[in-house]
């Protein structure tokens, strides 16, 4: 009987092992900044694959549970979440994963140390990463529409870094009637004394163990505002710790996200405080789905990371018809694609934290903040496809053992499928592309970026890439401007692709940039090969949708 075990994949420290991260940092961040921040990001690194880890492990194997009556039949509807759930509460707060971006002590710089935070953290947390993106998102609106009571009580505590006092919150949109259309919201708003009482039912509520949501409803009165959707702040539980007219229906059956408590609700009298005056609901509560979409492209970022970490280690240990698994040229091939996937995800998603941060500082230009209009809706879309593909090669990357639910593998490809749904699905944000370029013009912005970053890039090696880049902004230009003159049904038929090609462009920028300051600092050739091998794909595939086309994908659509 064969004495053959196979020794498991090993995480090295998450920050130590990240040469992607470091270099980006090195070359960002004024050297008195890194300095400051390397070793908080080393200790959290190395937490990242030890205590941070093991709670993750043990949030996922104890899923929360809805307790709707006690023992005596009185409804009191308790979701109990584990103690490890309640431990990465601790330390997310401890940590400072949103508590960094608001005490702004790097300045503008404060956002890419956050997310270079957020980032190691996330791939450890059992996805505790989705109540903290909803709890950043909630502190930008108080920020941004907060009254004084909202910026002195709850904003403090979703920014807070003493477990005790900070809160984190949920994000109450969907109903029923709809999950994109957020305008189908039914949910109706009744004044009360100056304040609200909200009637209706949220489908979807994800953290719903959250003190406090951020929800939609319509005023009922006559006004025009109050036909419009307002934007409320709720707290869920009362001073003595009761639910406020919320029932909690059941706890959704997911099929990943196992950890993270999403119900359904219904509200019968909830009180709720108006956020920002009456109407415009959808255009306030957008600084939120703005935060929580950079989120999910750091998470698919962190995904990626972790997959590629883990599928490196196995690579070099796994031996297989004579040799390591590393040593065969086609799996080499496989690995060296995940990681160009993983470095352009990174560099795309970190640029997006790059602008938030001088957004919010007040230092964003007009031009980039029209570019990071439409960059996040770009970079959440992109990386969640991309996290997908990619956790489904890590998988397949160990055969049968990437199938195997306690190997934890599994859990990657469950936990990625969420990314490309939460938050605005693909085609949704493909939408939300072209309303950024429509409302905010900002395609000009973005390609005069684009060109001004391979502007620099000397090095003669980089230069037919440079040229590609050239090229396929010149046919993304061409592309929208016909996609004008054909009308509605040509540019959002072509979306997608057209999101698509701006994302892999503009990304193929940000590599080369990357590249060519690596070489002149250190003269790392890696970033230059894989800006090379980015180039080399397809960098911007447009479609052309017009009237006959769309009809045979509509009946390709209907008929099959
Ligand atoms: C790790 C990460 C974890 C993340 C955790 C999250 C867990 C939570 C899970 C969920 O809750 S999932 C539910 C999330 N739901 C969505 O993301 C909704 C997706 N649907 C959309 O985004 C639709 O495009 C949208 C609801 C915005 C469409 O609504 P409307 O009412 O048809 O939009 P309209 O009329 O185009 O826009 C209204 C205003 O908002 C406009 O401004 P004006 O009033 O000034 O004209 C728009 O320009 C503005 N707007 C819309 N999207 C915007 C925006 N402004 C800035 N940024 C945006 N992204």
């Amino acid at each position: 009987m064969s004495q053959f075990f196979q020794e498991g994949p090993q995480l090295a420290n998450q920050y130590d092992d990240d040469r992607v991260l470091q270099s980006f940092l090195r070359r960002k961040l004024p050297s008195d900044v890194f300095t400051e921040i390397e070793p908080g990001l080393r200790r959290l690194g190395e937490r990242a694959v030890t205590d941070i880890l093991a709670l993750g492990d043990a949030a996922e194997a104890a899923p929360p549970r809805h307790v709707p009556y006690d023992p005596w039949g009185r409804r009191i509807d308790r979701i109990d979440v584990s103690r490890a759930w309640q431990e990465l509460e601790r330390i997310s707060a401890e940590e400072g994963i949103v508590a960094s971006a608001y005490e702004r002590r790097h300045g503008a710089y404060s956002r890419i140390h956050q997310f270079a935070r957020l980032y190691l953290f996330g791939a450890s947390s059992a996805v505790y990463t989705c109540p903290l993106a909803m709890t950043d998102g909630a502190a930008r609106i108080l920020e941004l529409h907060g009254d004084l009571w909202l910026r002195s009580n709850p904003l403090p505590r979703l920014t807070s870094r003493d477990p005790k006092v900070f809160w984190t919150s949920g994000q109450w949109m969907t109903e029923r009637t709809g999950g994109s259309d957020v305008s189908g919201t039914s949910t109706i708003a009744r004044p009360d004394n100056g304040l609200y009482r909200l009637h209706g039912t949220k489908w979807f509520t994800s953290a719903t163990t959250s003190p406090m949501a951020m929800t939609l409803a319509r005023i009922e009165d006559s006004s025009e505002a109050g036909r419009d959707l307002s934007l409320f702040y709720v707290e869920t539980k009362d001073s003595s710790g009761r639910l406020q007219n919320i029932t909690i229906q059941r706890l959704k059956d997911k099929l990943g996200t196992r950890a993270v408590p999403t119900a359904e609700l219904t509200l019968d009298g909830t009180p709720a405080r108006l956020i920002g005056g009456a109407g415009r609901g959808v255009r306030k509560i957008a600084a939120l789905l703005n935060i929580t979409r950079a989120y999910n492209a750091c998470c698919a970022v962190g995904f990626m990371r972790r997959g590629i970490a883990l599928a490196r280690d196995y690579a070099r240990k796994r031996r297989a018809f004579g040799k390591r698994l590393c040593d065969h040229p086609l799996h080499a091939e496989t690995l060296a694609n995940l990681q160009i996937e993983f470095e352009a995800a990174f560099h795309l998603t970190f640029r997006v934290a790059e602008l938030m941060g001088r957004e919010e500082l007040g230092e964003a230009t007009e031009q980039e903040r029209a570019i990071l209009r439409l960059l996040i809706p770009l970079a959440k879309l992109y990386t969640a496809r991309q996290a997908v593909a990619h956790a489904s090669e890590v998988l397949e990357s160990f055969g049968g053992a990437g199938y195997v639910e306690d190997t934890g593998l599994p859990r990657l490809l469950r936990d990625a499928q969420v990314l490309s749904i939460w938050e605005g699905t693909t085609n949704v944000l493909s939408l939300d592309s072209l309303r950024a370029i429509d409302k905010e013009a900002a395609l000009g912005p973005f390609l005069d970026d684009l060109r001004s970053r391979i502007e620099v890039v000397k090095a003669a090696d980089l230069l037919p890439q440079v040229q590609r880049i050239r090229e396929a902004g010149r046919r993304i230009e061409i592309c929208y401007q016909h996609g004008l003159k054909e009308g509605v049904d040509y540019l959002q038929a072509g979306a997608r692709a057209f999101a698509f090609s701006l994302a892999r462009t503009y990304t193929a920028a940000l590599l080369l940039e990357h590249a060519a300051w690596s070489l002149a600092n250190g003269g790392d050739t890696r970033p230059k090969m894989t800006a090379q091998r980015w180039c080399a794909r397809e960098l911007a595939p447009l479609i052309e949708p017009n009237a006959s086309y769309r009809r045979l994908s509509s009946d390709l659509a209907t008929d099959g």
